[in-house]
């Protein structure tokens, strides 16, 4: 059997290798240009980050390692990270090793719930999920190692030890920021043997006879899990972790910017608008009394949460597969049908605005409303859900970037005046 460690064990060499080759003869080929407008527009479209983990087609959407996404959809969590981290999927006995770790893993400190014990009942579940993750850095096996004189060979070794951790604990952390800060009930233990998704389910503790919760938390994780190496918060990621910080570091660095009204936090902002819809018209309005509405609020200068995205030029895959979802769940829902009027009712009016290069709605103007649907009201949740699935791929980047040795992050910065200097010497 080649469970996870192995396959890494064998794959890892091979990796070093093209990577060296790919230096030693190719090493001073320019594969990207940046324009000044690219420089002050957040470097869109600047080929500058390496990720082998998934790629994203301006038109196609998201690939895992070479597969579409939807290809993927009946897989569980931990088939994805395996297959994030090696570029294959486990065999049945290596899978139920990597489910059996990491339920052996699930234990969170205490002092983590006594800290949040002591923060106050405001405080946004993203910053008690960041917190725990800082907190609990004091935990990492890369950082007593690396002080013990770990080699840079075993920096993936170390590495990976800390994300089956994480990533053990994190489904434990984000069920009882629900359960005990913001419904005020009792936390559910975590059950071994469920896996990652089912037990995530079952902490969370709604109510869910026939399973169609834990279907759709399964297809969320999924389409959450991966999406490149260069999207805001797994670029901080990296970035934190290219300075030899330990993946606790890194991964609460993520936490940080997802939690932005642009990037994940857009899932909560984009129910905050359907509410508002809902409440404003006393239920669904009509399509055009919603396109009236909507171009209003796009011409006071908002941007529409759940819409445009920085790669994506075309219809979101994962977004596809979450509607689709809904429309066999819960067609009627009005967050769903005010969603589903959104879809047709917003593009042609971010292409009359003429701004957003993409007018179409991305994960986030889906996953929120199907969340609500299934109960879960408290719109802070949501990137919570979000941070928790994004985990696995972005333990997956680390441990590969620690093991082909990648370097610090250190581009050069430059002035106003420079630019100006730049621009003028040019004409
Ligand atoms: N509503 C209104 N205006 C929008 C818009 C939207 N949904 N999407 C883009 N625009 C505007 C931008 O604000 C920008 O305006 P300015 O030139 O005045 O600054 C212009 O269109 C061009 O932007 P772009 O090149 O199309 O988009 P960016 O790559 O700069 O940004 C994104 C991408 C996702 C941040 C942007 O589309 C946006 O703000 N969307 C709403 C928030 C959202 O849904 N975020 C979640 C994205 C998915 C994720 O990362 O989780």
């Amino acid at each position: 059997m080649k469970n996870l460690h192995d396959t890494l064990a064998e794959k890892i060499p091979q990796w070093r290798s093209e990577i060296r080759e790919l230096l030693e003869k190719n090493g001073n080929t320019v594969i990207s240009t940046i324009t000044l407008e690219q420089l002050l527009k957040g470097m869109r479209g600047v080929n500058a980050v390496l990720c082998d983990t998934s790629y994203v087609d301006p038109e196609e959407g998201l690939f895992i390692r070479g597969l579409p996404m939807l290809s993927l959809m009946e897989r569980s969590a931990e088939e994805i990270f395996f297959l994030l981290c090696t570029g294959e999927l486990p065999g049945a006995a290596a899978l139920q090793q990597l489910q059996e770790e990491l339920s052996r893993r699930a234990e969170v400190p205490p002092y983590v719930w006594q800290m949040f014990d002591s923060m106050p009942d405001d405080t946004h579940p993203m910053v008690l999920l960041s917190a725990a993750m800082l907190a609990m850095q004091r935990e990492s096996h890369f950082t007593r190692r690396y002080n013990q004189g770990l080699s840079r060979e075993d920096h993936w070794e170390a590495t990976l030890e800390d994300a089956l951790d994480i990533i053990a604990r994190l489904p434990v952390i984000a069920a009882r920021i629900y359960r005990t800060r913001l419904l005020g009930k009792a936390p559910i233990a975590s059950a071994a043997g469920l896996g990652f998704a089912d037990n995530f389910a079952h902490m969370l503790g709604l109510n869910d006879p026939d399973g169609t919760f834990r279907a759709f938390l399964k297809q969320f994780i999924i389409v959450h899990s991966d999406h490149e190496g260069a999207n805001a918060s797994v670029l901080t990621s990296r970035i934190v972790n290219s300075s030899l910080s330990d993946l606790y570091y890194s991964i609460s660095g993520s936490m940080n910017s997802l939690a932005g009204p642009l990037h994940g936090l857009a899932n909560q902002e984009s129910v905050k608008f359907v509410l508002a819809i809902q409440e404003r018209f006393a239920g669904v309005p009509d399509a055009a009394a919603l396109s009236a509405y909507v171009w209003d609020y796009l011409s006071a200068g908002n941007v529409i949460p759940g819409f445009g995205h920085a790669v994506l030029r075309s219809d979101d895959p994962r977004y596809r597969a979450l509607y689709d979802f809904g429309k066999r769940v819960c067609p009627e829902n009005p967050v769903f049908r005010i969603v589903e009027l959104l879809g047709e009712v917003v593009p042609p009016l971010l292409k009359k605005q003429g701004k957003a290069k993409n007018p179409y709605p991305n994960i986030d103007g889906i996953s929120g409303a199907l969340l609500y649907h299934f109960g879960i009201t408290d719109l802070q949740f949501y990137t919570v859900m979000f941070s928790t699935a994004q985990v696995l791929g972005i333990c997956a980047q680390l441990i590969s970037t620690r093991a082909i040795g990648t370097s610090i992050f250190r581009p050069k910065s430059v002035t106003t005046r420079w630019l100006q200097g730049y621009v003028s010497d040019a004409m």
